[in-house]
């Protein structure tokens, strides 16, 4: 090859860049396989054990005390490996519907995502939602059929499922022998090999066998020949029905390829890591307004769609999660912050496994880069070492369930204020202001009744506070806006304007009949249902 044709170094890193989130319902999964994918990306030596029980290693992607005390993941978080030349960065998500606004964030980073199926409950509901946001953001999409050393259904019926659900094709790449007590393992299909399950030896529990087909004797010999029979023929029905894998589908959203195995007893996760490889996109160009930006353009850009505060205690410290789009990151490079028009320097860069951090001096667009915040940034942010940009809004919820927070000492009250402003810029809970009462009794809007838990668990946790909350009559907020999308601070017909965490006129209400009236004695004025809807008149996305 010419000099010339050869890539640059530049070009290389960026497209052996490869960014993921792991979506489903809860409990599938995700995190168990979080810890087992980068067990095999080689960086932690030891893969967490999630729930685990007193003694054992809690799961590294839960590092918040509460997730490791419940076993749920709350919060997304960022992990990156190296995997056969590629930089894997790839995103945990919780699949609770009340941190679902956490988990959308989330996939907006991400240029495609694993969607994990329990094998005996089949697509459930948050999944489906999820699904129903990548094919939106036509962000293809992985299967893996997970907990196969447990009963399920019969996979043929369980691909029926996932097809006629989600209205998108399946493509089997391997296929399960038996489950739960009878799961000998997988057949890859397109490498023509047994892949065996081996659940006694925890250490290897793989063992790969090429055969010649499905006639090899060796299946008689290594498959029990209660179920020899039925995966021969479920295998001569797939291989005769389906036809050729889609890489076009597969990239649009359309195609998924499937596979199976146990993440729990870390059995076939380097199968899919293998597929993944194969077929993964590398970072895609990202719509900006008026027209995009290109992974392999040299202006750097990128925007934050996460921040975190006290990550790490002793520091009480945030940082904003910046996914690179464009360029090449360096550390402590000044970069241009449209919003508040000023340059920025980048300090303190990081990547993670989990809570340890690596400190970072260079990063490509797929890259996801934590940056110490002295209170600069917010959710949706663009950086850009070039001119003025605008990122696509990340979705916001409005929220429906509402109170009023107070603690008994007094002197406590800024250190309630702080919390509750820190915790609210996460994105985690909004923040309202009374106009008479002030900050110092804040009001909280969520959407989920645990975001209300969290938050009481993080006050105590992390800022020492025993708060109370009282629960509010109210289930709507709606910010008002003129015809030219200004906020409007007065509205007819006796209506509290609160302020929002922005300092945006908001109002609470309690009823949708209380917002019809709003709108009839206002009718010039539009009632926006989130702060991003407010600013780009376009309706938040349902939840
Ligand atoms: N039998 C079996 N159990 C599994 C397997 N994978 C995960 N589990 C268990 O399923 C439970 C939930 O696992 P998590 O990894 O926390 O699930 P998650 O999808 O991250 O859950 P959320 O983050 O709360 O949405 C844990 O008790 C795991 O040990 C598997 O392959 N087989
Ligand atoms: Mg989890």
């Amino acid at each position: 090859m010419s000099k010339q044709n050869r890539p640059s170094e530049f070009e290389t890193e960026v497209m052996r860049r490869r960014t993921f989130a792991i979506i489903s319902h809860p409990d599938a999964g995700k995190t168990t396989l979080t810890e087992k994918l980068i067990f095999h990306g080689g960086v932690i030596h030891e893969a967490g054990e999630v729930k685990g029980k007193a003694g054992t290693k809690a799961a590294t992607s839960d590092w918040m005390t509460l997730e490791q005390q419940r076993g749920i993941s709350i919060t997304s978080s960022v992990i990156q490996f190296d995997y056969r030349g590629l930089r894997v960065n790839l995103l945990d998500t919780p699949g609770h519907k009340d941190f679902s606004e956490d988990t959308y964030r989330t996939l907006v980073a991400a240029d495609s995502a694993v969607m994990l199926i329990d094998v005996a409950k089949g697509v459930e509901e948050r999944t489906k939602k999820l699904y129903e946001v990548c094919r939106y953001r036509q962000i293809p999409v992985f299967t893996f059929v997970n907990k196969c050393d447990r009963e399920g259904k019969a996979p043929l019926e369980l691909l029926d499922e996932i097809e006629s659900t989600l209205k998108m094709n399946c493509y089997p790449m391997t296929w399960p022998i038996g489950l739960g007590g009878l799961f000998h393992g997988l057949y890859h299909r397109e490498r023509k090999e047994l892949i065996l399950y081996h659940p006694k030896h925890e250490e290897k529990p793989t063992e790969i066998i090429p055969v010649s087909g499905l006639d090899d004797p060796k299946w008689e010999e290594l498959i029990s020949p209660h179920i020899l029979q039925q995966v021969r023929e479920e295998i001569e029905l797939v291989d005769g029905t389906l036809g050729e894998f889609s890489r076009e589908k597969f990239l649009a959203g359309e195609m998924s390829p499937v596979t199976f195995g146990s993440a729990k007893h870390n059995f076939a996760v380097d199968t899919f890591l293998d597929i993944f490889t194969e077929f993964a996109p590398p970072p895609g160009p990202r719509k900006i307004k008026g027209g995009e930006v290109k992974p392999l353009d040299k202006t750097l850009t990128g925007f934050v769609f996460k921040i975190q505060a006290n990550m790490d205690r002793r520091h009480r410290d945030r940082v904003a999660f910046v996914r690179i789009c464009s360029g090449r990151f360096e550390r402590g490079m000044k970069v241009y912050h449209p919003r508040i028009d000023r340059d920025i320097r980048l300090a303190h860069s990081t990547q993670f496994v989990a809570q340890e951090r690596e400190t970072v001096d260079v990063a490509y667009a797929g890259d996801i880069v934590g940056v110490a915040d002295a209170g600069y940034f917010q959710i949706g942010d663009a950086v850009t070492t070039g001119k003025a940009i605008e990122f696509e809004p990340i979705p916001k919820f409005p929220p429906e369930l509402f109170a009023k927070l107070s603690v008994s000492d007094a002197m406590k009250r800024q250190k309630l204020q702080k919390g509750v402003k820190q915790i609210s810029e996460e994105g985690a809970v909004q923040l309202f202001i009374d106009p008479v009462i002030g900050p110092q009794d804040p009001i909280i809007g969520v959407v989920g009744e645990l975001q209300f838990e969290v938050l009481l668990f993080r006050l105590q946790d992390e800022y020492g506070l025993d708060v109370r909350l009282n629960r509010l009559p109210y289930s709507v907020a709606r910010w008002p806006r003129d015809k030219e999308g200004k906020p409007v601070y007065k509205l007819n017909g006796n209506f509290t304007i609160y302020r929002d965490m922005n300092e945006q006129p908001v109002i609470l209400l309690e009823k949708e009949w209380d917002l019809n009236w709003a709108k009839k004695e206002n009718p010039d004025i539009e009632f926006a249902t989130s702060i991003t809807a407010a600013r780009t008149g376009r309706p938040a996305l349902e939840l």
